[in-house]
């Protein structure tokens, strides 16, 4: 069994830690931004062969021990008729969005596997190839939700957060509209072949501990109900060290820490056999390689007799990252031993 599966039944004895970065198919690897300068991103993530390319890069060229799937937390929106395009400078953009709750009523459900056939070819492509577990993944109901009524990245929710508590009988039935198609969307990855799931609510950190559980927690609770327990599943949150105990109720097979808590002090309050994934700040990569190195190794030797460490960022890795402050984690990660 492969490093990062053993660690996530927190059975890792081998005194290894594995490594994997959220965003690691991404813009920080000259290597993608070459394909990139071809291809529009909805090509590249709607073709197979280059979801199948972009996906292996970087365990090709750094040797991460888990490939994430190379797509989008935003292509589940395709499903329901509201597709986004990417915008330069700007980021992911609905040409669509809600603008008010009864637009819900005009949402059309398209069949998941059909309109997203193309994410279960690049998986099954995947598999022959590739020398590491796949990680597939989702956006949790709530975050994707944001983006459906904000239409774009915001700094403060303000529309999602009013509708939630203006309308919030309609704000549940679209999270649950959500749900159902995301579980539907995690099965098909799973038949395909993904070996575990993430489940990213990137922006929980805007809501309270009641607001959470009610519009957030609830809706990854019934995700995971719905794919079942045979592949496991990460749940991240941007906000998770706060939130980690709550996230501990569901059982998920790990919860992913944003960098803001202490992995160590995490730790004494979520249970075995829960795994952490964690939790560098992502600027760190910016410092130099001896400010990389002792972070870097303050996490490991918080998590040292950890059977269930997987390293990770606390968040996503910055497109404008070097490669070689990338290289010295890796390196650091791999030369500890527990
Ligand atoms: O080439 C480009 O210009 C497109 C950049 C890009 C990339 C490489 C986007 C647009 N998405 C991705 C890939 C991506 N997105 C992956 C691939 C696998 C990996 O390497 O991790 C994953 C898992 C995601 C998930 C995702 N998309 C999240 C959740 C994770 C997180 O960082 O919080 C979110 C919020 C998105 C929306 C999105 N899509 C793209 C960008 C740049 C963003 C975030 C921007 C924003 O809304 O602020």
């Amino acid at each position: 069994m492969t490093l990062l599966l053993k660690a996530l039944r927190c059975e890792n004895h081998t005194g290894k830690t594995p490594i994997w970065l959220m965003r690691q198919a991404g813009r920080y690897l000259p290597e993608y931004r070459a394909i990139r300068a071809n291809h529009s991103f909805r090509t590249m993530y709607s073709t197979p062969e280059l979801v199948a390319e972009i996906t292996e890069l970087p365990i090709k060229l750094l040797g991460f021990d888990a490939a994430i799937l190379f797509s989008d937390i935003l292509v589940i929106t395709d499903t329901l008729g509201r597709p986004f395009d990417y915008e330069e400078g700007i980021g992911p953009v609905l040409r669509n969005p809600l603008q008010t709750d009864t637009d819900i009523d005009s949402l059309v459900e398209r069949d998941v596997a059909e309109t997203l056939h193309f994410v279960a070819q690049g998986i099954k492509l995947l598999r022959s190839s590739l020398s590491t577990p796949l990680i597939g993944f989702c956006g949790a109901p709530f975050t994707v939700a944001s983006y459906l009524i904000e239409g774009r990245s915001s700094h403060d929710f303000k529309k999602t957060k009013q509708w939630m508590l203006r309308h919030p009988d309609r704000f549940h039935q679209l999270l649950q509209l959500l749900t159902k198609q995301s579980i539907e969307y995690l099965k098909m990855q799973i038949q395909a072949g993904v070996q575990a799931i993430q489940l990213f609510d990137s922006w929980a950190h805007i809501l309270g501990p009641t607001q959470f559980r009610e519009f957030s927690l609830s809706y990854m609770q019934q995700l995971m109900k719905g794919v079942g327990s045979q592949t496991p599943i990460i749940l991240f949150c941007k906000g998770s060290s706060l939130m980690a105990e709550q996230l501990a109720t569901l059982k998920p097979a790990a919860i992913s820490l944003d960098w803001q808590g202490d992995i160590g002090a995490i730790r004494r309050i979520v249970p075995y056999p829960i795994a952490l994934q964690g939790n560098l700040d992502p600027d760190l990569l910016y410092g130099d390689a001896k400010t990389i190195r002792k972070e870097a190794q303050r996490i490991l030797n918080a998590m040292r007799d950890d059977s269930g460490h997987i390293f990770n960022l606390g968040h996503g890795i910055h497109p404008d990252i070097p490669v070689d402050a990338v290289k010295t984690l890796i390196a650091c990660v791999r030369e500890s031993t527990r």
